[in-house]
């Protein structure tokens, strides 16, 4: 453990020095001496003693002007005849003011996204290396979330989960084994285990597992019925090891892809998009397709052709629809917004891709799906849709997917400028101000205009000649 220390060393030597003449004393296990607390920094509160076999251990929150600095600590540990101290205070600097803009009862509000206050408190907030610190209120919900709502722009800026959450494991399909094996001859072969060999499979971690043994954690939730043929998978030691035929695999490879996803979006600074676990109803469509849901806030994910959950593109696509119908309420009226739709989620599915695998000639990155759609396409490589056609408006014909082809090419380029971090965080900023309704020129500007906001004008010609290129702008 490794914090920045803020008194001065002969200070903590006082204090430790102190506490020495307290255990020679022969009472080791005793509260602190007057003389100890004297030498103490003053800008502590005092929030438990404990006592162990061998000494006393006193812990202190750190407060800035009355206010608790979030992070922040003090410990005496005095055990027999030695004493020390763990000095965790935070520094805080740039805090003109410990009186919040933002009203208690507006905090809440602003936290309701994430359930119903049960108590807050005002707190310091250290900036980060240096960065000034800020004023905020953690507002703990009766959803076991603390909530941290700026106490001046009344934004929240981080989310945290209460709970202690459980990492399982799983094999899975990462992102599918056409990509795996760089073999574009795979045959589903109706879903026998023989089709793809076992070097397809990676064991990977299951993350914000709730512990019920069930696939349900902080951000997806396989809702498949306890029982029957299909029903959701159980390990009591959480560990999901299963083949292609069985048809909980889907279900591992699904949890896997949203938890993954949704992971990777909080990575990019977002503590409010889709911010929930995403329910997720698996093989419990006979179809060779997979949709999102609004009005259940579902995806439901097939098994015709090459089972859709054997291919984490196909989830990543899915939960495209999912983010945006969370980001804008009722996203996707229109052909044009209806487009976007598509061409986002294949953005989501490629840029998902890109984290854990390799840009090759057999199988590019911007080829999505390759492996459930061996099943409906014959040329390789097998893709459902690319994001590097040479379409533009020219080419549009009305069917949203086609046309989807146009918006995820120029996001592409985005993405090809910039690298997938700067790139999707630019694009889910900007999918905030998209109306419900959205033509293609007024979602493009919004993203030249996120993009000035975030990074410059500079940046923002880049994402401009992105949508330009296409005669979108
Ligand atoms: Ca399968
Ligand atoms: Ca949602
Ligand atoms: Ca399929
Ligand atoms: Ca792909
Ligand atoms: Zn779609």
């Amino acid at each position: 453990m490794r914090r920045m220390p803020l008194i001065a060393t002969a200070s903590v030597v006082a204090a430790v020095g102190a506490l020495l003449s307290t255990a020679a004393t022969g009472s080791a296990a005793a509260p602190l001496s007057s003389a100890a607390v004297a030498s103490m920094p003053a800008d502590l509160t005092l929030v438990q003693v404990r006592q162990s076999l061998l000494g006393s251990h006193s812990w202190y929150a750190q407060t800035y002007r009355g206010v608790p600095v979030l992070g922040g600590f003090y410990a005496f540990h005095s055990t027999g005849a030695s004493a020390s101290v763990d000095d965790g205070r935070r520094v805080v600097t740039g805090l003109t003011s410990v009186s919040p803009g933002v009203a208690r009862s507006s905090a809440a509000t602003a936290a309701k996204g994430h359930g119903n206050a049960r108590s807050s408190r005002l707190v310091v907030v250290p900036g980060a290396a240096g960065a000034s610190a800020t004023l905020a209120w953690q507002v703990t919900t009766d959803q076991d979330k603390q909530v941290l709502v700026d106490a001046r722009s009344g934004r929240v800026t981080r989310v945290t989960d209460e709970r202690v959450l459980a990492n399982g494991s799983g094999k899975v399909f990462d992102p599918n084994p056409v990509v795996a094996l760089q073999n574009e001859s795979l045959k589903d072969a109706n879903n026998a285990d023989s089709a793809v060999p076992a070097s397809a499979y990676t064991t990977v971690t299951l993350a914000n597992l709730d512990g019920s043994g069930y696939l349900k954690g902080s951000w997806a939730n396989v809702t498949n019925s306890k029982k029957g043929k299909n029903a959701g998978a159980f390990s009591s030691s959480l560990a999901f090891a299963y083949t292609r035929s069985d048809t909980r695999f889907e279900q591992v490879n699904s949890y896997y892809a949203v938890d993954r996803v949704q992971t990777y979006i909080q990575g990019l600074g977002f503590a409010d998009v889709n911010h929930e676990a995403q329910d997720l109803s698996i093989n419990t469509t006979t179809q060779d397709n997979s949709w999102y849901t609004p009005s259940q806030d579902t995806i439901t994910v097939g098994t015709g052709g090459v089972d859709d959950g054997e291919d984490q593109e196909v989830v990543w696509h899915e939960y495209g629809h999912a983010v945006q119908d969370d980001q804008v309420p009722g996203f996707g009226s229109g052909s044009d917004a209806g487009a976007i739709g598509e061409g986002f989620g294949d953005y989501l599915a490629a840029t998902m891709s890109q984290g854990s695998s390799a840009d090759t000639a057999t199988t590019p990155w911007a080829c999505v799906m390759d492996w459930d759609s061996t099943s409906y396409t014959s040329t390789t490589p097998h893709c459902i849709r690319r994001l590097d056609t040479t379409k533009t408006v020219a080419n549009r014909t009305g069917e949203v997917h086609a046309d989807g082809e146009i918006w995820s090419h120029a996001l592409w380029d985005v993405n090809k400028a910039f690298g997938r971090d700067k790139a999707t965080r630019i694009i889910l900023e900007a999918q905030f101000s998209y109306a419900p309704t959205t033509t293609w020129a007024a979602a493009a500007q919004k993203t030249v205009d996120a993009a000035t906001a975030l990074y410059g004008s500079t940046d923002a010609a880049t994402v401009r000649a992105a949508f330009q290129a296409r005669g979108i702008l």
